[in-house]
């Protein structure tokens, strides 16, 4: 589906800078007057059924939704009820816009999710001030959620969001009966570099290294994480144990070609890493727990082994 069907003249899609409004009506009339009020402020689309909403929302995810209660085929309720059901796009507000001005339909609108209500005939600044006020909260949760899944240093994910993927990869490659590897990554004689160099250097050096194993990272599906301290950890879903070592060990040549001066410590002359991998065929009902456990005994052995280097088993 393309923006702004069937409007000629119209500016075309914005940069996508601006938050992005859904409107959805089935009188043309109805959404011509809704797009010219919001034209300049958000990137607009519309749709003219409850089913072109749902299906424009598996493609891009809008800020807000103004939806009219009543359409043919599948009303307002019900396109409503359907957002709310699916995970992906529970979390998008959704104004009613209906020409009712019965309590009770005020009331199931609401029940169905709702954040809002405006009544039609649309008064353009009514209108054009509750979506102003319910974009505002949601952009400003977007914001939080996405802090709260962040590492602050080094802007990679957090503990908290490695955890939650951890469960949810688990699953659905048991469900598919795909494996999943996991790489555990600890910085070496890391204590010995801020000693050395200092806490504000050490600082930088994570965010370096964040930065290097993100890019040595290459499906969209690979998570990489700041565990905690100078730990990292990358989840490869759909891996198998052979991948997931070629990866650690392209990982293991980056920070080394980083060519970091490190003078303190005794497994080279320049900052390296140490790495356990190790890879799963995930089964309903067990926990990913010894996955982890798995790939941190395999770091210790590299640690063990002198540093600098990757260990790689089976679970
Ligand atoms: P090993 O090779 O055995 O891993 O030795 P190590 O010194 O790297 O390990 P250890 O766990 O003894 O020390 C980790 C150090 O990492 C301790 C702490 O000073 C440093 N560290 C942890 N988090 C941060 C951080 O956010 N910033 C900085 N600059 N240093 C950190
Ligand atoms: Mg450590
Ligand atoms: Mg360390």
């Amino acid at each position: 589906m393309t923006a702004l069907q069937g409007y000629e003249g119209a500016d075309g899609p914005h940069s996508g800078a601006q938050p992005a409004l859904l409107i959805v009506d089935d009188q043309p009339v109805i959404l011509q007057a809704l797009y010219a009020i919001f034209a300049d402020d958000y990137e607009v689309f519309v749709a003219s059924s409850g089913k072109q909403a749902l299906a424009f929302c598996e493609v891009q995810l809008p800020d807000l939704i103004l939806l009219d209660v009543s359409m043919p085929g599948m009303d307002g309720y019900e396109t409503c009820q359907r957002l709310q059901a699916n995970p992906l796009t529970t979390d998008i507000p959704v104004i009613f816009v209906t020409a009712s001005t019965q309590h009770d339909d005020e009331t199931r609108g609401l029940e169905a999710g709702a954040v809002d209500f405006i009544s039609k005939p649309v008064n353009p600044s009514v209108v054009r001030a509750r979506v102003r006020t319910h974009i505002k909260l949601k952009l400003q949760s977007d914001t939080l959620r996405r802090l709260s899944l962040t590492d602050g240093l080094t802007g990679v994910a957090n503990r908290r969001q490695f955890d939650e993927a951890l469960v949810n990869e688990w699953r659905r490659c048991s469900r598919s009966r795909l494996p999943l590897s996991l790489i555990f990554i600890d910085v070496d004689y890391f204590k010995r570099y801020n000693d050395g160099y200092g806490h504000q250097l050490g600082d930088d050096c994570l965010k370096a290294v964040a930065k290097v194993l993100k890019l040595g990272l290459k499906r969209p599906a690979d998570l990489l994480a700041r565990y905690g301290g100078e730990e990292f950890v990358c989840l490869l879903p759909e891996t198998p144990l052979l991948g997931a070592q070629q990866t650690a060990n392209a990982l293991e040549a980056a920070v080394r070609a980083l060519a970091l001066p490190h003078a303190f410590s005794d497994a080279a002359a320049v900052l390296t890493i140490s790495l356990g991998v190790t890879a799963a065929e995930p089964a309903e009902g067990e926990s990913p727990a010894a996955l982890l456990d798995a790939a941190d005994k395999l770091l210790y052995q590299a640690k063990e082994a002198g540093r600098a280097q990757v260990k790689a088993g089976k679970l």
